[in-house]
Order: C-alpha cells, then sequence, then structure tokens
C-alpha cells in the first residue's frame, strides 16, 4: 500500500501536512506543486488500496480525479477550506471541509489532532493571512507580542514562498520546505536554527523593497494600477504586493499588470478591502477572466483592450458605483 501526501504548496497546506506528520510520521509520496496549482490529485497514480491524504485544495476543483480515485478503492482523507460543492458520499472519503471565512486547514488539522502542534497551526493561519484566527487560538500557547510576530513572519514567509507562475520561479520547491521544516517540533527553533528562514526573510524583503520602490502607473482615490515586469521577483512578490497596497489603501481597489514577453497583459485585481466586490464583475467582462469578488484576474488581456478595462475599472469604482 503506498500513501499519498497531496498538499498545496502555501504555508497553509504545509503546516496542515507538518502537523498531521509529526503526529503520525508516515513515508509517503509528496504531490504539491506552486501556491496557485490547484489540480494536483489528477496527479496521483494510486491502486486499490492506496492511502491518500489531501490538503488545501478545492474539492470542487479535484471533483473528477477524487472520485476515480474513491470508484478505484483509495482511501481519501480530505482537510480543505476552499469551495467544495457537493461532498460525495462515498465510505472510503472521509472529509472535513469548513469553508467559513475564519478557518483554514491548518486550523482545521489542528482541532483534528486537539491542538497537539498548534504552534504550527498559527503559523499557517497567519500564512493564510487570517490574523484575527491565529491571535485567539494561540491564546492558550501564552505568548508575547514579540513571539507572535515571529509566527506571523514565518507563516508570512512560507506563503510568500508558494507565489510564482511555476516552480521556477520560486526560492525553494514546496516539497522541499516542508523536508526542512520537518525536523522541527517547535517553529521557533526553525526560526533560530534553520538557514532557509534567513534566505526566506531576505527573498521577501528584497522583492517587496523592489516592488514598492515602483511608482503606480495611474493613481486615483478610487483606483490605482501598478506596472511590473515579467520576471521571476515579480511574479514572486505580486501576491503579497497587492495584500499590501490593499491593507494599506482600504477603501481603493488595485489592479496589478504584468506586460506579458507574449504579448497584452497579466492583470490581477483586488477589491477595496472594505467593499469586497466587484473584482469578478470586472474581470469576467474581459477574455480570459474570471475570479472571486474580493480578488479576480485575467490571464491574457490583449494590448488593444487596456484602455477598455481602464475605463472599466473606474466605472465600476468610482464613488458610489458599488
Ligand atoms: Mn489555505
Amino acid at each position: 500500500m503506498t500513501h499519498f501526501d497531496v498538499f498545496n504548496g502555501d504555508a497553509d497546506g504545509i503546516c496542515a501536512l507538518h502537523q498531521l506528520r509529526l503526529s503520525q510520521p508516515i513515508e509517503a509520496t509528496r504531490i504539491t506543486g506552486v501556491k496557485r496549482d490547484i489540480a494536483l490529485l489528477a496527479r496521483v497514480e494510486a491502486e486499490a488500496g492506496d492511502h491518500l491524504t489531501v490538503l488545501d485544495i478545492s474539492l470542487d476543483k479535484n471533483r473528477i480525479a477524487l472520485q476515480l480515485l474513491l470508484d478505484k478503492g483509495c482511501e481519501v482523507d480530505y482537510f480543505d477550506h476552499h469551495f467544495a460543492g457537493d461532498i460525495p458520499q462515498h465510505p472510503n472519503l472521509h472529509a472535513t471541509i469548513d469553508t467559513s471565512a475564519s478557518t483554514c486547514t491548518s486550523l482545521l488539522v489542528n482541532a483534528q489532532l486537539k491542538g497537539a502542534h498548534l504552534p504550527w497551526a498559527v503559523v499557517g493561519a497567519f500564512g493564510d493571512n487570517l490574523y484575527d484566527s491565529a491571535r485567539r487560538v494561540a491564546e492558550p500557547l501564552r505568548l508575547d507580542a514579540s513571539q507572535l510576530e515571529r509566527l506571523s513572519e514565518l507563516g508570512t514567509y512560507l506563503n510568500y514562498n508558494g507565489y510564482g507562475l511555476g516552480l521556477s520561479d520560486l526560492l525553494f520547491h514546496p516539497e522541499q520546505l516542508f523536508l526542512m521544516l520537518r525536523p522541527y517540533k517547535n517553529p521557533f527553533d526553525f526560526i533560530e536554527s534553520e538557514p532557509a528562514f534567513r534566505q526566506l526573510e531576505r527573498g521577501f524583503r528584497e522583492d517587496m523593497a523592489a516592488a514598492s520602490a515602483l511608482p503606480p502607473e495611474q493613481e486615483e482615490t478610487f483606483i490605482a494600477l501598478y506596472l511590473l515586469p515579467d520576471l521571476p521577483w515579480a511574479r514572486r512578490v505580486s501576491g503579497v504586493f497587492g495584500n499590501q497596497l490593499a491593507r494599506d489603501n482600504p477603501d481603493r481597489a488595485h489592479a496589478l499588470l504584468t506586460k506579458l514577453n507574449s504579448g497584452g497583459y497579466r492583470i490581477s485585481v483586488r477589491a477595496p478591502l472594505n467593499n469586497r466586490e466587484g473584482a469578478d464583475t470586472l474581470c469576467r467582462a474581459f477574455p480570459t477572466g474570471g475570479g472571486r469578488k474580493a480578488a479576480a484576474g485575467i490571464n491574457q488581456l490583449p494590448n488593444a483592450l487596456l484602455g477598455a478595462f481602464v475605463d472599466k475599472f473606474r466605472e465600476i469604482y468610482a464613488a458610489g458605483n458599488l
């Protein structure tokens, strides 16, 4: 029998798996990828009787592969907090899925393990940007403000490492990062002793400094546009940079544009934090656009449609239009 650990390559996915494997250290075939690469179950080559642990990837986006594995006679433990749609009723599927906005996969695993590795659950929650939940579940640890800050930084850096168009953009392959965490029962020991922590910290700071030095292409009361180069550092940092812009300007919508070598623009849009609406409507109005109300994107906007995009962006977020 083979065991497969299938996990999102971000902080939440890695910290969820780390907690489980600290409690139950089994050897497994690991399947992961960049944060945006969530169709992971289709890559599992399992046989009847094999066992899978699946962490932090939408069941809805993996539904067909999951059904095939279940029908084949595989046993699946599934932990997640993304949109799931209908959860298949199957005796071999053990699903712990909670899509409420205050939880994440690391916290679901923490509950299952009755807090056995709580510090790592806190790291995962910080990584998923769930600051309130992270602080609340950390209360029994009685950490002081600077210790909480360290765990928050670790979560942020692990999350940052997952962003990129492909694995070659990342500082560390997510599986490698998991293997580096694995010896550490205590995240403070990882922070103190593991050279990877310094590398992540340095990478994060350099990339953020480079992004922060970019002037906005366009800046108005209700919208701002930034143009990023199509380079690895920009692809790594754009998600975290977008989060920071949103936090610093909570009433403004932001669009990050990457001018593609292949022509056109890749665009990511974040609605204002104080009015998390409209990003999906805006992006769906253009070919290759899609996403959620609070965050959406366009994979390749033709150059000729850039003016129309900016007009619609302004129109949607101008005062009173939402
Ligand atoms: Mn997550």
